[in-house]
C-alpha cells in the first residue's frame, strides 16, 4: 500500500531518534516520537468516522501537536484544512460549511462559539489548546502508536487552503499529494537542504509558506526545525546561533534589521535566508547584505501553485526579482489575448507544472476562469522576464493587498463597509506601510446628508473580519473617483493616501 505524501515526507523517518523539532522550552521531539503521536492522532480521525477524502478543519495555535494533525491527516488520507487563528466565527462558519468538514478541531476557547456551526453540519468537534492539550489529545491517548497508512494516489487530495477572491467569496484550493510532493522535493534539492539543516521556523502553519514550503522541505531533507509558536524577535535572535536556515516574509527581515542585536556575528554561520509571500524591497535586500554579508534568496509562489520561481542557490540572487522558474515549472508572460508577449514586455504570469492545484472546491466556473484547459494557471500577477531569464513581479492584475504576508481582498471588506448604516459605498485600498509592506485604508462615501459613525463601523468590522484585515484608517469622502466607464479609480486613491503611514 502506498501513500506518496505520507511515505516520502513522514513514514521514512519512522523509528529514527534524530531530532525533528527543537521546542521553546529547551526540549526536543524526535522524528520517531512525532510519528508515534501522529499515528495516535490518525486513529482518532478514524474513530470520529472520517474516511479518506473527508475534510478535517483545524483552527488551533501552532504547536507540535497541531503539526501532528497534518501528519495524521496524511496518514489517514484525510484532507487537511488549516485555518488562520485570527479568523472570526463569521469567517470560520463559511470555511467549515463550504468545505463540508466532518471534524473541526479548535481551541478550547472557541468551542462554545463554534459548536453550533459544527452541529449544523453534523460535524464532530474536538479541542486542542496552545499546549496541545484538549479533547483531541485525550482521545488519542487510548490508541496505539502505530497506524496502518491508508493507501493514496498522487492525484488524491491532501489539503484545502482557502484563498480569498475578488468577489469577496473565499475559494478552497484543492491540493493533491503530487502538488505537495513535487514542490517539497524540488525545493529541497534547489535550496540544497540536508538532514544537517536546522530551520528557524517562526511562520504560522496554516498557510503554504510555513506549512508546505518550510515544513515539507525540512521533512523531505530529514532536517529539523526550531519550532517557535510565532514571530518573536527575542526568540529568533536567541535561536539563530543554533539554526542554519530561516524562511520569512519581508516583515521578518525588516524587523530583524531594525534590531541592534541582529549583527553580522549572529548570522555568520547561517547557510541561507529565504523570503517570500510578498515583495521584498530591493532596499531591504541590500541593507541585509550590507549588514550580514548574506544575500536573501527570494522566491515566488501562490496557494494554488505552491512555489513557481526561485532565485538560484548558487549564482546571482538578484534583488527585486523572484529568480527563475523552478525545474518542471513552465512560466510564461501573456497579454490580454492570452498569447505570450515578447521577452522583456510586461504581462500576466501563467504557470504550469506538477505543483499547480486541481481546482477550486465546488467552484467549476471559478476554476475555468483561472485554470486553462492546457493546464496553465493564470496567477493574476503581472511580471516581466529580463534578458537573463530572471522573473520580476511588477504588479497585480487582481485587487489584492498583502499585509505582512497575509492576503487581503478589498472586496471582502467593502462588502462589510457597504452594509453599514449611513454608508452609501466604499473603496478599500492598500497603501505602503513601514512594517507590513502594505496596509488597509477604507474610504467611505456617506448617504446624502448622513455622517457614518466610524466607531460603530470599526466595531462591526471587528465582529466580521479577522484583525489583520481591518482598515488601519477610515476616511470619509463625498464621492469616489471614477473613470468614464464608472469604474472606481483606486490608483487615484492609492496616490492620494500613499503617505498616510510614511515611517
Ligand atoms: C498581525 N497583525 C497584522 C498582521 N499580523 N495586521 C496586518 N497584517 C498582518 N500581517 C495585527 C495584530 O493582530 C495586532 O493587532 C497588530 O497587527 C500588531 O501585531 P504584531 O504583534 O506586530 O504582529 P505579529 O504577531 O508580530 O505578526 C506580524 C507577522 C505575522 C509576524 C508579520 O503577520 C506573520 O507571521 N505573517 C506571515 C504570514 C504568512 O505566513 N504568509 C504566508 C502566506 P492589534 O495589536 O491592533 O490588535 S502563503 C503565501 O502567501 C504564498 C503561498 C507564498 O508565496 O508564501
Ligand atoms: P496567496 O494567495 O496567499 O497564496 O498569495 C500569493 C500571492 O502573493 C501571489 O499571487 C503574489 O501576488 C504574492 N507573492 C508571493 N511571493 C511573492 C514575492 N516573492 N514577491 C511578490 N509577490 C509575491
Amino acid at each position: 500500500m502506498a501513500n506518496p505524501l505520507y511515505d516520502r515526507l513522514f513514514g521514512r523517518h519512522a523509528g529514527k531518534d534524530s531530532t525533528f523539532l527543537h521546542l521553546p522550552d529547551g526540549t526536543t521531539l524526535t522524528h520517531a516520537a512525532f510519528l508515534e503521536m501522529a499515528a495516535q492522532f490518525a486513529h482518532v480521525l478514524v474513530d470520529q468516522g472520517l474516511k479518506p477524502g473527508d475534510r478535517m478543519a483545524m483552527q488551533v495555535a501552532k504547536s507540535p501537536q497541531a503539526l501532528g494533525l497534518y501528519a495524521a491527516c496524511a496518514q489517514a488520507g484525510v484532507v487537511f484544512l488549516p485555518l488562520n487563528t485570527a479568523y472570526t466565527v463569521d469567517e470560520l462558519t463559511y470555511f467549515i460549511e463550504n468545505s463540508g468538514s466532518k471534524l473541526v478541531v479548535c481551541d478550547p476557547n472557541s468551542e462554545g462559539a463554534l459548536a453550533p456551526v459544527a452541529a449544523n453540519l453534523d460535524a464532530s468537534m474536538l479541542t486542542m489548546g496552545a499546549d496541545g492539550a484538549g479533547s483531541f489529545a485525550n482521545a488519542a491517548a487510548n490508541f496505539a502508536h502505530e497506524f496502518d497508512t491508508v493507501s493514496r494516489q498522487n492525484d488524491d487530495l491532501a489539503a484545502f487552503l482557502y484563498t480569498s477572491g475578488t468577489t469577496g467569496r473565499s475559494k478552497g484550493a484543492m491540493l493533491t499529494q503530487a502538488n505537495l510532493m513535487s514542490n517539497a522535493e524540488t525545493l529541497s534539492d534547489y535550496w540544497q537542504f540536508t538532514d544537517q539543516d536546522v530551520l528557524l521556523h517562526a511562520l504560522p502553519i496554516f498557510h503554504t509558506h510555513g506549512l508546505f514550503v518550510a515544513t515539507n522541505v525540512t521533512l523531505a531533507a530529514g532536517g529539523s526545525m526550531i519550532f517557535l509558536p510565532g514571530f518573536d524577535l527575542d526568540r529568533i535572535i536567541e535561536g539563530m546561533p543554533r539554526a542554519t536556515t530561516m524562511m520569512g516574509v519581508p516583515t521578518f527581515y525588516t524587523r530583524l534589521l531594525d534590531d541592534p542585536r541582529f549583527t553580522r556575528d549572529l548570522t555568520q554561520h547561517m547557510r541561507l535566508f529565504i523570503s517570500g509571500s510578498a515583495p521584498l524591497l530591493a532596499e531591504t535586500h541590500q541593507r541585509f547584505e550590507a549588514l550580514t554579508g548574506h544575500r536573501i534568496l527570494e522566491r515566488y509562489g501562490m496557494t494554488e501553485t505552491n512555489m513557481n520561481t526561485s532565485n538560484p542557490y548558487n549564482g546571482e540572487r538578484r534583488a527585486g526579482t523572484v529568480g527563475f522558474p523552478l525545474p518542471r515549472v513552465e512560466l510564461k508572460i501573456t497579454g490580454a489575448d492570452g498569447n505570450e508577449v515578447p521577452q522583456g514586455e510586461i504581462g500576466l504570469i501563467e504557470v504550469r507544472g506538477p505543483n499547480v492545484f486541481k481546482g477550486y472546491w465546488q467552484m467549476p466556473e471559478k476554476t475555468r476562469e483561472e485554470l486553462r484547459d492546457n493546464g496553465f494557471f493564470i496567477t493574476g500577477d503581472l511580471g516581466v522576464i529580463d534578458a537573463d531569464g530572471y522573473v520580476s513581479i511588477v504588479g497585480r492584475n487582481k485587487d489584492l493587498i498583502i499585509s505582512g504576508g497575509y492576503n487581503i481582498y478589498p472586496k471582502e471588506i467593502e462588502l462589510v463597509l457597504d452594509d453599514q448604516p449611513s454608508v452609501s459605498e466604499s473603496a478599500v485600498i492598500g497603501v505602503p506601510h513601514p512594517d507590513f509592506g502594505e496596509t488597509v485604508i477604507g474610504v467611505l462615501v456617506p448617504e446624502a446628508g448622513k455622517s457614518p459613525d466610524l466607531a460603530a463601523i470599526e466595531q462591526a468590522v471587528g465582529k466580521s473580519l479577522a484583525r489583520f484585515k481591518h482598515p488601519r484608517k477610515l476616511v470619509v469622502m463625498d464621492a469616489l473617483p471614477r473613470n468614464t466607464m464608472g469604474k472606481v479609480q483606486k490608483n487615484i486613491l492609492r496616490e492620494q493616501f500613499k503617505d498616510a503611514f510614511a515611517g
